[in-house]
Parts: C-alpha cells; structure tokens; sequence
C-alpha cells in the first residue's frame, strides 16, 4: 500500500510531540495532535461517503481545521479544491458546477444555495463540519495512491474569462516540495513565518508542504498584517511572501536588522519583486531576498541559489528536476535572447479538467507547458520574466484575468465597451483599472455595484477612466499597452 503524499508527508510525524503550528500567542498544536485533527477530519469524508477520485470543494477563511481537511484529502485519495473566500456567490457556483464536488465545506455566514451537499466551517472552528468530526472519529489510515493519481485542482482563470481547473497530481506535488527543501536546505528546525492564504500554490503546496516534508514548524497568521508579523519575527526562522509583504514590511517602523537579523532565509515570489524592493531590503536587515518563480499548473519552476548568488530583478536557476527553455517562433533561443518560457519536468501538471483542447493548447506532446511568461536565460542559466504574453493583472499577488472583469462591466446598461489594464501601483504591484466607453455618461457606481456583485474583491477596478473609444490598430485589436502606457501615473 502507496500513498506518496501521506507517505512523505504526514505518516513520518505519526506520534511526534513536536509542534506543527505555533501560534502568535504562543500557543502550540504538535503534528500528533494535527494529524489527529486530521483523521477525525478524515472520518467525516468516509461518513458521508467521499471516495478516491471525488472533489471537495473547501471555501473558508484560513484555519488549522482547514489544512487538516487538506491532509485528510491526501490520505483517502479525495481530491481537495480550495476556493478563495472571496469569491462571490456567482463564482463559486461556477466552480461547484464545473468541479462536481461530493461535498462542500463552506464558512457558515455564507448563505447562496448550492445543489451540493454543503457542511459549514468557521475560521474559529464552529460549524456542522466540526460537529460532525466530534461524532465521527477516525483515523488517516491512506488508501492506496501512484504518483499520477490526482490530489487537488486548483483554479486559475482563463484568458477566455473561464476558469480553468488546474489538475495536480501527487507526483507533482511532492517532487517540487523535495525540489524546494532541498534548495531552500529547509530542516526540522525551522519556523515558518505563515501569512499567506492557504488556497494557491504559494500559501498551500511551497509553504505547507515544504514544512510537513522538513519536520519543520508554522507560525500561524490568520492574515498578512505588517504590525504582526514584526512582533512574530524574533519566532521565525524563514518567510515567504508576495512582493507586498515586502513593501509593506518596509514601511513598517521598527522593521530593522534588530527585528529580522537572525533569519535564516526571506522568500518572494507570485509577483515580480521590484530590483529597488530588494536593494532597500538588504540595506535594511542585511537580508537579500530569496526570489523564486512559479505557476499554478507547474508549481515551482526555479529558484535564485541559497547559498550562491542571488541575482536582484531575475527568477534564478531550474529547481532540480525541471528543465526551463526559451522559444521563438523557430524553436529554442540562444542564451539572453527573449522569447515564451516553456517548463517540463515531474512538476508540471497533467491538464485542465475537462478541458482536452485547452490542455493541449499549452502543454505539448513533448511535455513542454508554456507558461505565458516572456523572458530569457543568460548564459550562468539565471532566468529573467521580462513581461508576459498572456493578459494578466497580478494584483498583490493574486491573478486577474481582464477578460472576465470585462465581461461584467460591458454587460451593464449603456456600456459599449471596456479595456480592463493593470497599471503600477505602489502597494500591490500593479493595480486593476477600467477604461470605459459609452453611450452616454456612464453611472460609474452602477459599474462598481455589478463588479461588487459578481467579482471578488481583489479582481474590482480600483479606478475607472472614461474614454470617446478605445485605441486599436489596424487589425481593429485593443492597444491594451498604450492604454497602459497612458495611465501608468493613475496609483501614482
Ligand atoms: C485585497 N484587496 C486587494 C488585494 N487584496 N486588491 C487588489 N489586490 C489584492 N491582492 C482589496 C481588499 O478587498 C480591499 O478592498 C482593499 O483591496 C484593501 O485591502 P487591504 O486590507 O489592503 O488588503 P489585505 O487584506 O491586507 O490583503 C493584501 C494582501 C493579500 C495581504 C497582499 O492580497 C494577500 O495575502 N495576497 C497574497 C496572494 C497570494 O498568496 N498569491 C499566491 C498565488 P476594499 O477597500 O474595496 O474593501 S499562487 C501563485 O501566484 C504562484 C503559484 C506562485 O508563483 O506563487
Ligand atoms: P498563478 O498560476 O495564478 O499562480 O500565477 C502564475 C504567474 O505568476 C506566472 O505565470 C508569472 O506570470 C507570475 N509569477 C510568479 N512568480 C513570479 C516572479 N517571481 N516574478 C514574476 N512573475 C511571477
């Protein structure tokens, strides 16, 4: 009997006192107790009937109960599908429809009906879910598992406006949780400084499991808050974080050399990390940010060295295992040329859900994905993102995809049409802005009510500008750069 994530990374904690998650007050739960959360957890999946292979889909504020779900999941081959609790009503029910979970575990204050079996889950661990672990019982004895079996979707939007279930087997899964600890040379004795969301890669897979692989321990935030995580510092020996984390971390005072000399190790990633951002970092805390890069389909791709060089403004070397190259339009470029990064390599996914044509649109016959991402590869093999091929926002962090804010913004009365940009802005790196055209003048708050409606929070234009017509070239497509171009002061 297999099962390669149990295996590796919760059936050698079996009985271990050593803390899994620490909180900021002090407080402390062991991977015994954490893998017993995870059983009865575990109980709950078989009580109402989940077998291998069946989604559940988990939309709930960021709690311990949460990833003891996860960890459930991987032992009884159910496969775990986090949401962001963000997502409106609308957008989860895109989600259930398209994932056809046998159970939904949801934050009770939600209300919008699903034609799913539904259980409810508190950030403070109230809720039918917990109620039923109490009744249940169980242990997280593993059904049996390959490397190719799946162990979670997670959704990424499309550049269509439909959002596409990323399929992540375990052998992606933990090939790159060994590619990281390795290269991050993460042991049992570190403390992870944890405030990211646990359901994206970033928060989940290079966080989570790089820890459960290691031995290691969390310092558990809720949330990413700057004032936090200075007074939880002294505790933690590594952290991981989008570019804001850092940007916002330096405009905190008290955040100095005293504060986070002692760390071992700052990772950045999701987002591109300005080279300025790293400068005033190092001349801060004498720490050179570790920027690594990655995707949702592939997981980690690569990683500036820990013990070499770590090049400011570039994504570092292929984590072991994967090869990265450079294409044009005749195949693979020469060094320092800049063409479409393409990934392969045991980290690499094996397809969208239900999505055969989609899937082959950007993962080829050879096993190289293409990433979206422009970029080249200098002759020491340090890769640089340069700008990306796709149409994508990355807003702090998270993806938006303009075409499906445009869709919901051109669905309101009087609009004709609108070009959805991504523009700097000085805390989230770029910053969502509409540029609309209309009939007549447009009810900019009528605008702003459909995105509150329809969208999550972190897709909503953060501004609206009011155009006669939207520039195009002579192809009739939307010069969406020199819209950029045009309102690059508008966070400023
Ligand atoms: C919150 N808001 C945002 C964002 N987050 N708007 C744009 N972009 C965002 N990322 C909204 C809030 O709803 C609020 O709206 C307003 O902006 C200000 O909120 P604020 O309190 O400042 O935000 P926050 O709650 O402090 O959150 C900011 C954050 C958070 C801590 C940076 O967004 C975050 O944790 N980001 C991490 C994302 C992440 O984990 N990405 C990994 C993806 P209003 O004012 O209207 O109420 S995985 C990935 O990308 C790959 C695999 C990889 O390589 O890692
Ligand atoms: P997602 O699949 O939603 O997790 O987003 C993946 C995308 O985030 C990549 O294709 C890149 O465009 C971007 N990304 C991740 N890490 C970095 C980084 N270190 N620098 C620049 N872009 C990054």
């Amino acid at each position: 009997m297999a099962n390669p994530l149990h295996d590796a990374l919760l059936a050698p904690h079996a009985g271990s006192d050593r803390p899994l998650i620490r909180d900021a007050d002090g407080g402390a739960l062991s991977y015994a107790g954490f893998l017993d959360l995870a059983g009865r957890a575990a109980g709950v999946l078989d009580v109402r009937g989940l077998v291998p292979g069946d989604r559940l889909v988990v939309q709930v504020e960021k709690s311990v109960a949460a990833l003891a779900i996860y960890a459930a999941c991987l032992a009884r081959g159910v496969i775990f599908v986090p949401l962001n609790p963000a997502y409106t009503d609308p957008e989860v029910a895109y989600f259930v429809g398209d994932a056809e979970p046998a159970l939904v575990v949801r934050d009770p204050a939600r209300d919008g009906a699903l034609e799913v079996p539904v259980l409810t889950l508190s950030s403070t661990g109230e809720g039918s879910f917990t109620r039923a672990t109490a009744e249940t019982g169980g242990t997280l004895e593993p059904v049996d598992r390959g490397t190719d079996d799946l162990a979670a979707f997670l959704y990424t939007s499309g550049t269509t406006g439909r959002s596409k279930g990323a399929m992540l087997t375990h052998g992606n899964l933990l090939s790159n949780a060994r590619a990281l600890v390795e290269t991050w040379e993460v042991t049992g004795d570190d403390v992870l400084l944890h405030a990211l969301p646990i359901f994206h890669a970033h928060g989940l897979f290079v966080a989570v499991d790089t820890t459960l692989l290691a031995g290691a321990s969390m310092i558990w935030m809720p949330k990413f808050d700057a004032r936090g995580v200075v007074a939880a510092l002294p505790g933690a020996t590594t952290m991981m974080g989008v570019p804001t984390f850092y940007t916002r971390l330096l405009a905190e005072e008290g955040f100095d050399r005293g504060a986070a000399g002692h760390m071992r190790l700052f990772v950045s990633g999701s987002a591109p990390l300005l080279a300025e951002t790293h400068a005033r970092f190092e001349a801060r805390t004498g720490h050179r940010i570790l920027e690594r890069y990655g995707m949702t389909e592939t997981g980690m791709n690569t990683s500036n060295p820990y013990g070499g060089e770590r090049r400011a403004g570039t994504v570092g070397l292929p984590l072991p295992g994967t090869e990265v190259r450079v294409t044009g339009e005749d195949g693979a470029l020469p060094a320092g040329e800049i063409g479409m990064i393409e990934v392969r390599g045991p980290n690499v996914f094996p397809g969208y859900w239900r999505m055969p044509d989609k899937t082959a649109e950007e993962l080829g016959p050879e096993g190289w994905f293409t990433t979206g991402d422009l970029g080249a590869i200098d002759t020491d093999g340090y890769v640089t993102i340069v700008g990306r091929g796709k149409d994508l926002v990355i807003s702090g962090g998270y993806n938006v995809y303009p075409k499906e804010v445009e869709q919901v913004l051109d669905a309101a009365p009087g609009v004709v049409e609108t070009a959805v940009i991504g523009v700097p802005h000085p805390d989230f790196g770029e910053g969502v802005v509409a540029v609309v055209v209309a009939e007549g003048p447009p009810d900019l708050d009528l605008l702003a009510q459909a995105a509150a409606q329809q969208l999550a929070d972190y897709k909503r234009p953060k501004a609206y500008e009011v155009v006669d017509a939207l520039p195009r070239n002579a192809m009739g497509k939307i010069q969406k750069a020199e819209l950029r171009e045009r309102l690059r002061g508008t966070f400023a």
